[in-house]
């Protein structure tokens, strides 16, 4: 028989070691967030500690980062539900965005006051890897703010977008898509909070993510339950937005699916997370782990159907 040459052999496995999906293997994730900071990807995500008959048990958040979407460094836990003075726990879905030199961390907690339920905080730091600290002292969004809440888990899923003339967004929601301007500050709502008409975002159900590409601003959430992932596009951030159908299926073994898009080097990644088995622990709806898939558009700019691999 012929004997490969090692050292071939430990090129092949090094050159695929860490690509596959799941990304990461020794913890279970969940809510993907990237964020691009030169030639590095950070992501934060959500940390699953549910037993497998158990129900969201979420602690902290965790922060990775990366320069070729394969090798991941794990960069601690950046922040938890702790370090909200007015929060008592779930570490729930967050995106951190760079502006002016700082980092700003947003982020569902369960409020402390139980009328108010899940709301949405902002951290700040000077370093991706934080550590970051309350900006504020109080929710930035809390239920008793949004004029359409029906539940109490619909200020959640925070995503932050910062248009080409400088002004920050904030959209989140579950059931219903809210957005409002940041003030400058990142840290206070400046104006009414406003809502998607239902018929722009599809069955919407959580997990907003923004992007633009070449003029388009597209709006990218879960639709349905089990979640799949669709979206809407639109030539103004206020909207009016246009659906335009399904951009992932339901991710294996998971009711949830919650995605985050970036370009990194020119290509187009979809961050998601599925439910599948994790060797060698079982995985589920509680118990996520974030996938890597690409991104591809079509010439008229809608966006192909995600193929989700285990590569
Ligand atoms: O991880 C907790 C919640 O599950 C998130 O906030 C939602 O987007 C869903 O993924």
């Amino acid at each position: 028989m012929k004997h490969l040459n090692p050292l071939v052999l430990l090129l092949a496995f090094a050159s695929t070691a860490g690509a596959a999906n799941p990304i990461i293997t020794d913890v279970f994730t969940a809510d993907p967030a990237p964020l691009v900071v030169g030639d590095t990807v950070y992501l934060y995500c959500g940390q699953d500690e549910a037993k497998p008959d158990e129900h969201y048990r979420m602690f902290r958040w965790l922060c990775f980062s990366s320069q070729d979407l394969k090798t991941w460094k794990p960069e601690g836990s950046p922040l938890s539900p702790k370090d909200f003075e007015w929060a008592v726990g779930d570490a729930w879905a967050s995106e951190v965005i760079e502006k002016d030199g700082k980092f700003y961390f947003f982020a569902t907690v369960q409020h402390n006051d139980s009328h108010r339920g899940k709301a949405i905080g902002v951290a700040v730091s000077d370093s991706p890897t934080g550590p970051f600290i309350d900006a504020r002292g109080s929710a930035l969004v809390t239920n008793d703010m949004t004029k359409a809440t029906r539940i109490s888990w619909d200020d959640i899923d925070p995503t932050v977008w910062i248009d080409d003339d400088g002004q920050a967004w904030l959209f989140w929601g579950n059931q219903k898509c809210y957005y409002a301007k940041l003030k400058p500050n990142m840290t206070e709502l400046d104006g009414e909070i406003q809502v998607i008409p239902d018929e722009e975002v599809h069955a919407f159900t959580e997990a907003p993510w923004i992007h633009k590409r070449e003029g388009t601003y597209y709006l990218s959430y879960a639709t349905g339950f089990p979640e799949k992932t669709a979206y809407s596009t639109s030539d103004k951030i206020t909207g009016p937005w246009k659906y335009r159908g399904l951009l992932a299926e339901a991710a294996g073994n998971s009711n949830t699916i919650h995605q985050g898009i970036i370009n990194f080097k020119g290509e187009d990644y979809f961050f998601y997370h599925n439910g599948l088995v994790q060797a060698p622990s079982t995985g589920g709806s509680f118990r996520r782990s974030v996938c890597i898939d690409r991104l591809h558009y079509n010439e008229d700019g809608t966006i192909k159907r995600i193929v989700q691999t285990t590569e």
